[in-house]
């Protein structure tokens, strides 16, 4: 028995109200991006409509509210700075917000700038065609609704397609099962339970403790370890916050101006870790370990770029889980081998710590893969593990996933998926050629999740916006992307990644964690280069663009 989606969307022959309609711009997904274009649509004057699977606003803090679940970005952050009033007012009560905080938010601001009038609930896009003749996306929804509109735009999120291995007998298991990424909202009670929980990524690694405390029994099955640093999430401070509010805007532009778009108050150590001895090196990670967060991963500057150093900071961590998880050989699992932050870096509270309770089991699923999912557990290469529920923490198609599930044809009725077999294909991670009128809002080959994904959010709405009112303003009906410019910028992506040890381990940055998909590194990492780069092009006139 599967616990079933908490939203499924209406079912075909269930058209709306805006079955025929056409727009000016259709938005794709109600998170935090399409929220935020939805609104800049509306200063333009134009008429605008989104599409959202979900029954409510919020993209990954709508879906994903498994128990522990909150962001890891300062709340002060993590939030929208278009509005002085609204980010004033707003007030965080703790260092990192949690799942509902940022939801409520999140619907605070759509209620705030009355936004859902113009928001489709419960209607998944399933494709969308541009019509060369009338130079319109022609789009249908899963209930069979069709929509036209001059521009489109893909909000749809970089972590939005959950993903369940196709582990044999996985439709056999007699409990309930659940992924992250697809909490029923009803929450769990796993008191009494005896809880499987399948991968050690940050979902996971947020989950993990507090489940442990609730389940009878927690089983862990880890395949690769992780590297994690203590968040050390607090009420907020009410000095910093006063600060901040001081001068909000000024704090703002100054995170854009930071490469992961936050910290701009506690920036990283502009020093190569070799450039001191053991000692200091030592003195370094372990203040930045205790401050807790990002910082750690700014103790020095080569950490991502230079082996050695990245050496020494792994090495501190695994030191900080051998110190803390009581049992040899358990600490010894837990203790990663790859690149540290070659996989996306996770915070934690109380994740090494938590494999000193009794009631937790964890399993090398490495040395004995899962072979099978039984009617009554798990089955790996070694042994049987009994279970009353399974918890899937096994992550998502991540950056084009969301993308390529829809059924997306350009000119001449290309599609997407055919055009990205071998890996995802754009310009500024923001358009593609062959797609006009197309824009993806934090798609590949942009900064996005390697930096704040509130200013990368923030950064490419704007782009796209003024985009819009310039073409319009200036009288062009169609933008695309030359294949010219998207060749060199894939190069340019592929160069830039491979100036650093992102690309070392297996990821979802890659595409490793889905069989089959190609692997290539998929964000770019250098903001605020990128965000410069896009105001020159547009300030060029759209170089790099065709304007018909
Ligand atoms: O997913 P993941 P996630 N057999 O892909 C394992 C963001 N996020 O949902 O490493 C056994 O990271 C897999 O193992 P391996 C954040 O960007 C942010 O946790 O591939 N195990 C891995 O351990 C994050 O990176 C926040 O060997 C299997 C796990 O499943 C992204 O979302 C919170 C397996 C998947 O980890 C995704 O995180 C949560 C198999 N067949 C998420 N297949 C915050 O802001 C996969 N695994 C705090």
């Amino acid at each position: 028995m599967h616990a079933t989606e908490p939203d499924e969307p209406n079912q075909v022959g269930a058209k709306t109200a805006f079955d025929g309609e056409s727009y000016d711009v259709l938005i794709v997904g109600a998170g935090a991006s399409g929220l935020y274009m939805l609104y800049r649509v509306r200063q333009l004057g134009l008429s605008v409509r989104v599409l959202e699977a979900g029954g409510g606003v919020g993209g990954t803090w709508y879906w994903n509210r498994y128990p522990g679940a909150r962001c890891d970005t300062d709340t002060l952050e993590y939030s929208y700075s278009f509005c002085e009033e609204l980010q004033q007012e707003w007030e965080w009560p703790e260092r990192y917000p949690t799942q509902p905080e940022i939801l409520r938010y999140l619907e605070h601001v759509a209620d705030r700038f009355a936004l859902r009038s113009d928001i489709s609930f419960n209607t998944r896009a399933a494709a969308a065609a541009f019509d060369e003749a009338a130079n319109r996306w022609r789009v249908r929804t899963e209930c069979g609704d069709r929509l036209s509109a001059q521009f489109l735009v893909m909000a749809t999120g970089c972590l939005s397609v959950p993903i369940t291995p196709k582990f044999d007998g996985v439709d056999s298991f007699a409990g309930p099962t659940y992924h992250t990424g697809r909490w029923p909202h009803e929450g769990v009670d796993f008191g009494g339970q005896r809880v499987g929980i399948i991968g050690t990524g940050s979902s996971a690694v947020q989950a993990i403790p507090v489940i442990a405390e609730q389940a009878r029994q927690l089983v862990v099955f880890q395949r690769t370890a992780q590297y994690t640093v203590p968040a050390r999430n607090q009420p907020v401070d009410p000095e910093l916050v006063a600060a901040i509010k001081a001068d909000y805007a000024g704090f703002r532009a100054r995170n854009r101006r930071m490469q992961s778009g936050q910290l701009s108050h506690r920036p990283g150590n502009d020093i190569s870790a070799l450039a001191v001895d053991a000692a200091e090196r030592e003195r370094i990670f372990e203040q930045r370990w205790q401050a807790g967060g990002f910082l750690f991963f700014g103790s020095f500057n080569d950490l991502m770029v230079n082996e050695q150093a990245n050496a020494a900071a792994a090495e501190f961590v695994r030191g900080k889980i051998r110190a803390t998880v009581r049992d040899p050989g358990v600490a010894e699992l837990l203790c990663p081998a790859h690149t540290i932050a070659c996989k996306r870096p996770v915070l934690d509270s109380g994740y090494f710590e938590t494999f000193n309770r009794g009631n937790v089991l964890l399993v090398d699923v490495q040395a004995a893969p899962i072979r099978e999912i039984t009617p009554s557990g798990v089955r790996t290469a070694a042994a049987h593990y009994e279970l009353d529920c399974i918890i899937f923490a096994t992550g998502f198609d991540g950056m084009t996933g969301a993308l390529t599930a829809i059924d997306l044809r350009g000119r001449g009725g290309v599609t997407l998926r055919g055009e990205w077999a071998a890996g995802p294909r754009n310009y500024l991670g923001l358009a593609v050629p062959g797609f006009p009128n197309l824009f993806t809002i934090t798609g590949p080959g942009s900064p996005s999740v390697l930096t704040n994904m509130m200013v990368a959010i923030e950064q490419h709405v704007e782009w796209v916006a003024d985009c819009i009112g310039s073409l319009r303003e200036q009288g062009h009906s169609c933008i695309e992307a030359t294949a010219a410019a998207a060749d060199a910028w894939v190069e340019h992506v592929n160069e830039v990644a491979d100036r650093t040890l992102y690309p070392t381990c297996n990821s979802w940055y890659l595409g490793a964690n889905i069989p089959g998909k190609p692997r290539v590194f998929m964000p770019l990492p250098g903001f605020p280069a990128y965000a410069d780069k896009c105001e020159e092009v547009a300030g060029n006139g759209y170089e790099g663009f065709a304007l018909a």
